[in-house]
């Protein structure tokens, strides 16, 4: 991939050799969050001015390839994602930026719904809902904890079922397909087990969106998905007020 202008001369610059080269080591040896050699090591070991490592740096900072943490050196980055607030799953806005999604399933169990859980769900309060704990990645990097509430009446057997993808599972397994929802937003610092999970530290900020999914009229999900926020933003076009 190549988002930056090339020179006008045929043979690249040192700048560009070197930013290739390390465009390069960090698609094929590092990860997001790792941090990239320092400039010294890679004077020494590229033969080229402490200038030029530079400025190759500052170009995949620009590029967003990597990132100066202050005090501490440079990383590279993860993705980031801009959501536009569709009705879509996870797995489906990942996919639509080229992200690759997966899933793992922290818990998942039926209990009785409590009164919220039940008033949300508009079910009565004990009767059976399976609760998914999950946490969402996207190319590897933790993107968000999720945590939904499904009535047991709708989805038999929910539990047997590979919850890789849930809107998959209830459109293929039990014919459900998702039409509409309700949705808040609201800033909150992970706890212990959200910031362990998520890879991030104790109280760094997340968005937590609420959700209540309907399939017709019919709600058929009650999740609260915590994405870190220096992964995930909320794009919105804004139109006058009619
Ligand atoms: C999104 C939904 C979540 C839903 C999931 C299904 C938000 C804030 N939340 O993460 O409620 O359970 O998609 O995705 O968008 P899946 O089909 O990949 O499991």
């Amino acid at each position: 991939s190549d988002h930056y202008s090339r020179p006008a001369s045929v043979t690249p610059t040192k700048r560009a050799q070197v930013r290739g080269i390390l465009e390069h080591e960090i698609d094929s040896e590092l990860s997001p969050g790792d941090a990239i050699p320092s400039e010294r090591a890679l004077v020494t070991r590229l033969g080229v001015s402490r200038v030029t490592v530079r400025q190759a740096i500052a170009d995949l900072v620009e590029g967003g390839v990597l990132e100066r943490v202050h005090g501490k050196g440079t990383y590279v980055t993860g993705p980031q994602v801009d959501s536009r607030l569709h009705l879509t799953s996870f797995s489906r806005e990942m996919r639509d930026r080229g992200l690759l999604p997966a899933t793992v399933v922290l818990s998942a169990r039926e209990e009785p719904a409590d009164d919220e859980v039940a008033y949300g769900l508009r079910i009565r309060p004990g009767r059976n809902v399976v609760r998914v704990e999950r946490l969402r990645t996207a190319d590897g990097t933790p993107m968000a904890y999720e945590v939904g509430n499904y009535p047991s009446a709708l989805f038999p057997g929910l539990l047997d079922r590979e919850l890789g993808s849930l809107y998959d599972v209830f459109a293929s397994e039990y014919g459900v397909v998702v039409t509409s929802g309700e949705q808040t937003v609201r800033a909150e610092a992970a706890d212990a087990h959200q910031a362990r999970v998520l890879g991030i530290a104790k109280r760094a900020p997340m968005l937590v969106q609420e959700r209540v999914t309907y399939a017709g009229d019919r709600v058929v999900e009650l999740a609260t998905s915590a994405y870190r926020a220096d992964r995930y933003r909320i794009h919105m076009a804004i139109t006058p007020r009619g």
